[in-house]
Order: C-alpha cells, then sequence, then structure tokens
C-alpha cells in the first residue's frame, strides 16, 4: 500500500516538473468555471488584489509569470504612480498597489487550471507578442494609426495651436478617437464629419487648450497603451472661470481583442457644484439602422435583448426619426450593446463597474453624488446616438475624478457571453473565479 502511495506521489509531483524550471519559490492555483463556448476575456488585475490573494506585497515585477499546465501564457504589468499616472519607462520594478497586471484568459468549455508563479529569480521572457501596426504620423490630421486584420483605429491629441477655439478640423477629436473600423464597416471617420469621434467628452472640441499628441507608454505582450493629455483645460461661464484642471485619457489596443479601453483621470479646480461628465458617441448598427437591429442590456437579472422591429414600425408610421431603445438613470449593470445579427456588426460599451452601481443601490438617497445618466436612440442617420452622462453632484468637494470604459467591437457573440464579458471586468477577479490558499516549493 505504502509503496503505491510513493508511486502516486511521485507522479503528481511530476506532473508539475515546471515549478522547478520558473524558479519562483511561490505560486497560487486560480481555478476558472467552465463556459458555454470559447471565450477570450481581457483582465485587468491590480497590485493590490495580488497581494490580497499571496500576502506577498512589493515583489519584483519580473518575477511574476503567469501560466496554464504547460505552457506560460503573456502578462504586461503596467506601473502606476500612485495617483493615476502610468509610468512607462520611469517605472520602479516592484508591484506596488496602484499596478497592474494586465493579461487575457482564454475560457474554455471544460474547468480550468491556471498558476501565478511569483517570488523569485527574475525570470526572461520574449514573447513577441504584439502583432499590432503602428503608424506614427507626425504633423497629420490622425497623428497615430492602430491596425490588426479587420481592425483600425486612430488616435489624436492637438488641436489648432494658431486658433484653438476656431471651428476647424484640428479642434475636433482632441484626445479621443477619430478613426475606427471594424469588419470593413467604418464606424467612425471625423473627415466625413467633424463630430463623428468617440467619446465625445470633456475638451474633445473648440476650446483655448491644446492637447499633447498620443504618445506610446506601453508596447507590450498583451496590449498597447497610448497615452494623451491637456494641461491646461479651462472652462468660462459668463466671463468668469468656472473650471480649470489637468486631464490624461489612456487609450488601450489589445493585441488578440477587438477591445479598446479609456481611462479619464481629471485634477481640476471648480467653482460648479454641478456637472456633467460626458461620454457621447453615436454607434452604427451594421450598415443602417433597420428591423434586425437588436439592444442589448441586463434586465431583471437576465440578458434582455430588444429588437428594433416596434421602433422601425413607429419611425415609419409617425415619420419620427428619434425614438428611444432605452434610458434610465438607474442601471442594473454598466453595459449595453447594440448588434445587428445579420451583418454580424456592432459594439459594446462597458461604463461602470459593479461595485459602484451597489454600493449606489445601498443608499438611502435619491440624489446620489456620482451617478449615471443614460439614453439611447435611433437617428435619421445611420447610427443611434449614445448619451452617457455621469452626474456629479458634488464636483467642488472633490479634487480629482476618474473613470474607465472598455468598449468591445462584436462579431458573432451571443448576448450572454456579452455579459460574461462584462462580469469579467467590472467584477474582481476574486470574485468570479475560484482562488486557492498559496503554495510555496519547499
Ligand atoms: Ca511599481
Ligand atoms: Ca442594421
Amino acid at each position: 500500500m505504502r509503496k503505491i502511495l510513493y508511486v502516486f506521489l511521485f507522479l503528481a509531483l511530476n506532473s508539475y516538473p515546471l515549478w522547478h524550471q520558473i524558479e519562483s519559490k511561490n505560486r497560487i492555483k486560480i481555478k476558472i468555471e467552465p463556459f458555454r463556448e470559447e471565450i477570450s476575456l481581457g483582465i485587468i488585475l491590480k497590485g493590490y488584489d495580488f497581494y490580497k490573494m499571496t500576502g506577498f506585497s512589493k515583489i519584483d515585477v519580473n518575477s511574476i509569470s503567469l501560466w496554464d499546465e504547460n505552457e506560460e501564457i503573456p502578462l504586461q504589468i503596467e506601473e502606476m504612480d500612485g495617483t493615476g499616472k502610468l509610468l512607462g519607462d520611469n517605472s520602479n520594478g516592484i508591484l506596488d498597489d496602484d499596478d497592474r497586471i494586465v493579461f487575457l484568459i482564454k475560457g474554455r468549455i471544460k474547468e480550468q487550471i491556471l498558476y501565478f508563479y511569483y517570488n523569485g529569480s527574475p525570470l526572461k521572457k520574449n514573447m513577441k507578442n504584439n502583432k499590432l501596426k503602428i503608424e506614427e504620423k507626425n504633423g497629420e490630421i490622425i497623428p497615430l494609426i492602430i491596425s490588426k486584420e479587420k481592425f483600425t483605429i486612430g488616435i489624436k491629441g492637438g488641436g489648432f495651436k494658431e486658433g484653438p477655439s476656431t471651428n476647424r478640423i484640428e479642434n475636433y477629436s482632441r484626445g479621443a478617437i477619430p478613426l475606427l473600423i471594424w469588419q470593413d464597416l467604418t464606424f467612425f471617420d471625423f473627415r466625413r464629419a467633424w463630430s463623428d469621434f468617440f467619446p465625445r467628452s470633456i475638451g474633445t472640441g473648440p476650446g483655448n487648450y491644446i492637447w499633447s499628441d498620443p504618445k506610446i507608454i506601453y508596447k507590450g505582450d498583451v496590449r498597447t497603451v497610448i497615452e494623451i493629455k491637456c494641461n491646461d483645460y479651462k472652462e468660462e461661464k459668463d466671463g468668469v472661470k468656472s473650471f480649470k484642471g489637468d486631464i490624461i485619457r489612456y487609450i488601450s489596443i489589445w493585441n488578440d481583442l477587438p477591445v479598446i479601453d479609456f481611462e479619464e483621470y481629471v485634477y481640476y479646480k471648480s467653482a460648479n457644484l454641478n456637472y456633467e461628465w460626458k461620454y457621447l458617441m453615436g454607434i452604427p448598427v451594421g450598415k443602417k439602422i433597420d428591423e434586425n437591429d437588436v439592444f442589448i442590456t441586463t434586465l431583471a437579472d437576465n440578458v434582455y435583448t430588444l429588437s428594433s422591429n416596434k421602433i422601425i414600425e413607429k419611425i415609419k408610421k409617425y415619420q419620427a426619426p428619434y425614438q428611444t431603445f432605452y434610458s434610465t438613470d438607474n442601471p442594473e449593470e454598466g453595459w449595453f450593446a447594440v448588434y445587428d445579427p445579420n451583418e454580424k456588426n456592432g459594439m459594446a460599451v462597458f461604463y461602470e463597474k459593479m461595485e459602484k452601481i451597489r454600493e449606489r443601490r445601498e443608499w438611502v438617497t435619491y440624489r446620489p453624488p456620482l451617478h449615471p445618466s443614460i439614453s439611447i436612440r435611433t437617428t435619421p442617420y445611420d447610427k443611434v446616438e449614445v448619451n452617457l452622462y455621469f452626474i456629479d453632484r458634488a464636483l467642488r468637494a472633490r479634487e480629482k475624478y476618474k473613470r474607465e470604459l472598455r468598449y468591445i467591437l462584436l462579431k458573432d457573440e451571443k448576448p450572454e457571453i456579452i455579459r460574461e464579458y462584462y462580469k469579467y471586468w467590472a467584477e474582481p477577479l476574486e470574485k468570479i473565479v475560484n482562488i486557492e490558499f498559496p503554495e510555496t516549493l519547499e
């Protein structure tokens, strides 16, 4: 009996020969439940979450690696300075609370085991997984274009220096995305209409301020992160300065996903009490708005799909092109999608994480200090108009504002899968996967 046990033990140890090769003293096992179909999920884990999982803080970022049973998974460490700025080349190489570990999980139809290895001699990794084509075109109207296969995105800062308030194309899509092509459909191109960019947000239109040109901060194995900033944004009301601040945006393009992450940090001084942080956009649903198109979100804890059938009928009958798909200032989950199932094209927008939504739900007040307001309606054009605002009733009480959004370009995802994508963005990893106790290699 003992002999059999030994043999078994030997086999068990031998089935993980990796650990000895990896030269990290510790590891932690992550168990991922099966999915209904294979999907790819873009995960951002904070340094603080890693500390909570492992009990290790301030470890060498190069000692962290991620593996499935037999293969290393690309990951990218993006270090921050404690105030919301990405450090890039100036990083300290230590995993601080606000640093992030970015990676992609390939969800399988069977249970999947991943391991984080950490705390040991730094590994020499050379993944070369960045397949994005990056074109920097200094002086051109769209100074940075990133593309791969069926995906092209342009990013712009700037403004017309000789007349930043004039109505010229250079003064539009400042610090924003003026070009997006997906599957042969042009979602945005501000050269065809100057306001055809996204998100239409603070500082993106004409005004007396200039943005920096896009700067690549990380070009890693998982995604490319671009920084655009505006150091003296100002607003005036009746000749009195009512708002001034510095805006930093990070736009991240994933190597292996049609995903755009948008982050905004605003450091400001304001005399205003109330404010609206806006993220407006017109999204095409295939080539035009028609009976096939659907709107998708969560209602009553289920994925809810609204067909545009009745809306199209109304548009025709009453010749009223503006019909509302959806409108709320109290969303159940912070996401929605518009999709054309015939053309297999659409976009999902994730705009608020679940922690914030739960927190607000627990408030006794009906007027929370910061909350979203969203309405989505048809237009006479080929796009549905998304009016997404965050109403801020405590602007003056703070000096810093932060927003994260994720845009996902859709191909043939079922509505339930889009919600799954959302969950992996909106919830902390520990809430959705099974994280076991850390192990130490003796
Ligand atoms: Ca750090
Ligand atoms: Ca359509």
